[in-house]
């Protein structure tokens, strides 16, 4: 599996030579959309800045995205960003078999709450197969098994001041002299309380892999790729985005990419 992970950009440029469905093992390409100069991606990006409250107003709150048949599952999930995590944290937790793992809800909530891997196991899950959209032209579709965030932050208590939820993960995306950037993402709160929005475990019927998020890795299924947070550790209920890295509300978005990230 590792050999199917290539370098994006040399993978976009020799796509068409290579006949490279396979190389993405089956999923479906949209390859002009990974191109930075493209006119179509342009056009695309500068919508993303009605999108927010188009589609909110649009969808409503609580639609749930597609949900596929188990035949539609074509390919395995291509792994992306970050597939092995390097940090002493995560491979400390790693070999010892995600044990010691907890999941934590903090900040502005009635009560921090944290939850072994084991009790995540044990809670009411939800099954799903659907689709993963990259903004870098690929989709798969996987079915994700795990338990819905939202009866967690009940148990903590979300106070009615906060706005968004803060995901923060124990990658590190980037190395600088300055030291590791961790991968974090953000959403609001619809997307936090969202039906189909679950702390997943499960990929595919097997256990999620490293390379896909383990031990823990949420989807919030109306939102593009980066906004799936894999090796997720604490989330932190704000009510402001600005204190967290430069102030975007995530890795990608402090680069550039839309916050909301619908699809
Ligand atoms: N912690 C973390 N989460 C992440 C990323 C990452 O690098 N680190 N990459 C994001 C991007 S851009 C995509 S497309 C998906 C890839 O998920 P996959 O590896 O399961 O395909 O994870 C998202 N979540
Ligand atoms: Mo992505």
């Amino acid at each position: 599996m590792n050999k199917l992970i290539i370098n994006r950009r040399r993978f976009l440029a020799g796509s068409a030579a290579l006949g490279s469905g396979l190389m993405v093992s089956g999923c479906n390409q949209f390859d002009f959309l990974g191109q930075r100069d493209n006119p179509v991606r342009n056009v695309i990006e500068q919508a993303n800045v009605l999108t927010y409250k188009a589609q909110r107003a649009l969808i409503g709150d609580q639609v749930l995205a597609r949900e596929y048949g188990q035949s539609e599952i074509r390919q395995g999930m291509k792994p992306n960003g970050s597939t092995e995590p390097t940090t002493p944290e995560y491979m400390f937790l790693r070999q010892a078999n995600f044990e010691p793992y907890r999941l934590t809800i903090k900040g502005m909530v009635d009560r921090e709450v944290s939850f072994s891997l084991a009790e995540l196991r044990n809670m009411p899950a939800r099954t799903q197969i659907t689709r993963h959209d990259c903004v870098e032209g690929w989709s798969c579709i996987a079915k994700w098994t795990g338990t819905p965030l939202g009866p967690l932050l009940d148990q903590a208590g979300v106070k009615s001041t906060a706005r968004f939820a803060v995901y923060h993960c124990y990658d590190n995306i980037q190395r600088t002299l300055s030291g590791d950037i961790l991968y974090y993402t953000s959403s609001d709160l619809v997307d936090a309380y969202h039906p189909q929005s679950i702390l997943s475990y499960g990929l595919n019927d097997q256990p999620l892999p490293v390379s896909n998020g383990a031990p823990i890795r949420l989807r919030i299924e109306r939102a593009l790729g980066y906004k799936q947070p894999k090796y997720l550790h604490t989330i932190e209920l704000v009510d402001d985005l600005s204190p967290f890295g430069q102030g975007k509300g995530g890795y990608w978005e402090d680069v550039g990419y839309d916050w909301y990230g619908g699809i």
